[in-house]
């Protein structure tokens, strides 16, 4: 398993799968959630709508997969991260459930690469450091399985960029 970080806008990516940072309501909102619903186009929307009718929200922590809609990607992987409000260990456990709900979805659909934004860390205000090594160990956990090859971290801030290079090599 391929661990990269690039600085990029995520809508760009390449990908079988892109994450996209959401929030419970499935219907899109701003950050990169409007970036992708936005280039993405309306098949994305229609397919979280019909989710929420079968499932009602997606719940803080986890995941559930769409078509990518015009995207240059098969899939997007939607998983809502916390609010860091005042933070805790509960929220950083929360914020590991997305990345290994998304893990486990990309598994099941066959998915060999990935992308993910840095989840929690625009609007939903999560400390970037905290959040980046969160994301690092939920990722390293999966190095034992086959099916998911490559993993790109793509930061949009430099700051985010940086941080995952140093934490990276280390
Ligand atoms: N590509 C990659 N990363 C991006 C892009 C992009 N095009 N745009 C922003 N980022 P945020 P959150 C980065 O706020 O904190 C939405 O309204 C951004 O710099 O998008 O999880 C949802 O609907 C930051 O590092 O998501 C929710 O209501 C990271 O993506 C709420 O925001 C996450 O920032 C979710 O807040």
């Amino acid at each position: 398993m391929k661990v990269n970080v690039i600085q990029s806008d995520i809508t760009t990516m390449k990908v079988d799968a892109i994450v996209n940072a959401a929030n419970s309501s499935l219907l899109g909102g701003s950050g990169v959630d409007g970036a992708i619903h936005k280039k993405g186009g309306l098949e994305i929307l229609k397919a979280c709508q019909e989710i929420r009718n079968r499932q009602g929200k997606c719940n803080v922590g986890e995941a559930v997969i769409t078509t990518a809609g015009k995207l240059d990607a098969k899939y997007v992987i939607h998983t809502v991260g916390p609010v860091w409000n005042q933070g805790g260990k509960e929220k950083e456990k929360l914020l590991g459930n997305c990345y290994k709900n998304s893990m486990k979805l990309a598994i099941e659909n066959e998915v060999s690469s990935i992308a993910f934004p840095n989840i929690s860390t625009g609007i939903y205000k999560f400390p970037k450091e905290l959040a980046a090594q969160i994301a690092i160990h939920e990722i390293n956990r999966f190095h034992t399985q086959k099916v998911v090859k490559e993993i790109t971290f793509v930061c949009f801030d430099k700051q985010n960029f940086e941080l995952y290079l140093k934490l990276l090599k280390q």
